[in-house]
């Protein structure tokens, strides 16, 4: 084994309670403890999407029943946005169910990336594979951050998504980093996937040229009609391990307890952020799946006696 690898299992199996204290440690040496990045998603284009990923109910070859829509008019997705602003979000997250984005909708794309930036908040985009001239036209618009997962483990990789490779993925985070838009890339734990290969999903992450700056870590949410519908649930604690392993690979990048809170305990989140979690998304929808209201967070936040993080140039944060 090559000594980053036998570095990360040795963290990632160690005794949770040393694992936790090692993820906590470093977690305050980077960050206040008690504050958590606030992000908000919009869909602005759903299903119908040409990729075969297992676990998506976007995917137009699975067979769940969403309907596919069109792009959205970018007027639409800026009221959505003011509306998240006034809810308190700090960023505004915009994804598409594409493979990559066409030449035709790129003008559209570009001014709601201008539209957000220019409310104050913080713009993320997730269009899927880009080019080089692609990623630096969304940089001139105002792009922070671009949302692009590796989802598991190179190995496991082929077992979930046929229509690209890993190293497609990849690449296209090269051209982001390139471009100088912040990197948001993680993956979903629960997909029937091994620990080595969640281990190997963050020694990925943390072995680019730059860490992600944003590492979000999904829960599987089983889609009816996909292939992975009814894939046996996960250990929580083997989430809490994922969150504390990527926590003490890459100390100073947000991880984000993703996709999956609605069906998390509150003790179960408060392990997530003791483990050295610090961003969620807020609002009671993600893409197509659900996520626990905003009054549910509030009362979440105030039980752990947790703060939403602010801009520093502006005083609010989300409503949680
Ligand atoms: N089409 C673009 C792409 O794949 O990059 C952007 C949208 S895609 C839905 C964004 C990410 O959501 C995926 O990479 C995956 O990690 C996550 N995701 C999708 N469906 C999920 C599910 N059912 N459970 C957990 N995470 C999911
Ligand atoms: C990420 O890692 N998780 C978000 C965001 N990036 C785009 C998406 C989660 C999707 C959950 C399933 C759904 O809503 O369809
Ligand atoms: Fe398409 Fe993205 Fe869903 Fe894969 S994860 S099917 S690329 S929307």
């Amino acid at each position: 084994m090559p000594q980053q690898s036998r570095r990360a299992a040795e963290i990632y199996h160690q005794p949770l309670m040393d694992l936790l204290f090692q993820a906590q440690t470093v977690h305050r040496a980077h960050f206040d403890p008690n504050a958590v990045q606030c992000s908000k998603l919009l869909s602005i284009k759903t299903g119908g999407c040409p990729e075969d990923c297992a676990y998506c109910s976007q995917s137009a070859r699975n067979g769940s029943d969403l309907s596919a829509s069109k792009l959205m008019e970018v007027q639409r997705v800026l009221a959505e946005a003011r509306r998240a602003k006034e809810a308190g979000a700090t960023r505004y997250c915009m994804g598409a169910a594409w493979r990559s984005p066409k030449e035709r909708d790129m003008p559209a794309v570009l001014a709601m990336i201008r539209g957000v930036k220019a409310m104050g908040m913080e713009t993320c985009m997730t269009l899927g594979m880009l080019d080089a001239d692609q990623a630096l036209r969304l940089k001139d618009a105002g792009l922070d951050y671009y949302n692009h997962n590796i989802d598991t483990s190179e190995r496991y990789y082929s077992e979930i998504i046929t229509t690209r490779t890993f190293q497609d993925r990849i690449e296209t985070l090269e051209r982001v980093q390139a471009a100088g838009i912040n990197v948001c890339a993680g993956g979903i734990v629960g997909m029937g996937e091994t620990a080595e290969d969640r281990i190997s999903m963050l020694e990925t992450l943390a072995g680019l040229e730059v860490p992600p700056q944003s590492v979000p870590i999904n829960m599987l949410m089983p889609m009816a009609g996909t292939p992975l519908a009814d894939v046996p649930k996960l250990d929580p604690i083997e989430m809490v391990r994922t969150i504390a392993t990527a926590r003490i690979l890459m100390p100073a990048s947000y991880v984000r307890l993703s996709a999956g809170r609605s069906e998390m305990s509150d003790e179960m989140q408060a392990m997530c952020f003791f483990a050295g979690a610090n961003s969620i998304f807020v609002g009671d929808t993600l893409l197509t799946a659900g996520n626990p209201d905003e009054d549910k967070d509030a009362l979440l936040f105030a039980r752990l006696g947790l703060r939403a993080e602010v801009l520093e140039a502006s005083q609010e944060g989300c409503a949680a």
